[in-house]
């Protein structure tokens, strides 16, 4: 498939996707949301991808919502249906994201902001580059966090911070991310992409299905009772006993051997 506002390139078991709008910091039309929902589809079932790295051509991450979309429309006196629009886009993309069976990391190589810093959020891991820069600047314009706005900040940093950033949309720096939680690692601009490429290597290594059961039962626990949770871990544990890669895993433990995970 050909992608005009996404680049989709593989590299051994590693799926790289790259907004490409450089021009307007990769800001998000709903072509691009589509070509991301439709490369991510395809993704998916792709047993051969094992790691997912999500980032931008230039120096934009994500500016968010591509506002000229909009402003030409509210010109003409026309309201666009936001809801429909929201539906089409990011309630397609955001759980696609989050509930992809392989590690999902971030690469946040500039600035993120409102539904961009949503994108970096939705993801498992977040790398940024130190010259990025991130904003819940939804409020600049009068809005409220959308595109899962509401739901990954808190659980990340906490409801206090998640409230202060929303409310001011102020501009944090990359240090400041990484203080707050918000990100995981700050790498240095120079060697961004090699940095972020070994990283998404090595979990492209790990074994695949572990990593995806783990995601869902951390959220899941964080709305359940002790009881529940211990239940649903043991369910999955039934299942991640019975992979090759659990295994592997313990063969090369005993054998002392580095393990061969194979993601299944
Ligand atoms: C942009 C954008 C952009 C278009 C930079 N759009 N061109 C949901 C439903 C309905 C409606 C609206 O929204 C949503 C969800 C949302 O995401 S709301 C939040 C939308 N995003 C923003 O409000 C962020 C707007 N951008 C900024 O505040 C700044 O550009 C940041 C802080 C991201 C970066 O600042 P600078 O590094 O100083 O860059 P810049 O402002 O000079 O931008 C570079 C170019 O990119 C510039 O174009 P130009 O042709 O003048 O060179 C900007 O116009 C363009 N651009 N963001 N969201």
């Amino acid at each position: 498939m050909t992608y005009e506002q996404i680049r989709f390139d593989r590299e051994g078991s590693v799926a790289w996707l790259r907004l490409n709008r450089p021009e307007k910091l990769n800001a998000l039309t709903a072509t691009m949301s589509h070509e991301l929902s439709d490369a991510l589809d395809e993704i998916k079932v792709d047993a051969g991808v094992r790691c997912v790295v999500i980032t931008g051509e230039g120096r934009g991450f994500c500016a968010g919502q591509d506002l000229s979309e909009f402003e030409e429309r509210y010109e003409s006196g026309d309201r666009p249906d936001i809801q429909a629009h929201l539906a089409d886009t990011y309630h397609r993309l955001i759980p696609q994201l989050h509930e992809l069976p392989k590690p999902v990391i971030a690469g946040v190589n500039g600035v993120a902001a409102g539904a961009g810093l949503s994108l970096a959020m939705a993801c498992d891991l977040r790398l940024a580059s130190d010259t990025a820069r991130f904003t819940q600047a939804f409020v600049k314009i009068g809005l409220v966090p959308d595109s899962g706005g509401t739901f990954f900040l808190p659980r990340a940093i906490g409801y206090a911070k998640a409230l202060e950033l929303s409310m001011t949309g102020d501009l944090i720096d990359a240090a400041t991310a990484e203080r707050i939680g918000l990100v995981s690692r700050v790498l240095p601009a120079a060697s961004f992409e090699a940095d972020l490429r070994a990283e998404a290597e090595r979990l492209a290594a790990m074994p695949t299905a572990a990593i995806a059961e783990t995601r869902t039962l951390l959220l899941e626990a964080l709305t359940l009772d002790l009881h529940e949770a211990l239940a649903r871990e043991a369910k999955a544990q039934e299942r991640m006993a019975r992979t090759e890669d659990h295994l592997e895993g313990v063969s090369a433990f005993v054998q002392k051997r580095d393990p061969k995970f194979q993601g299944r």
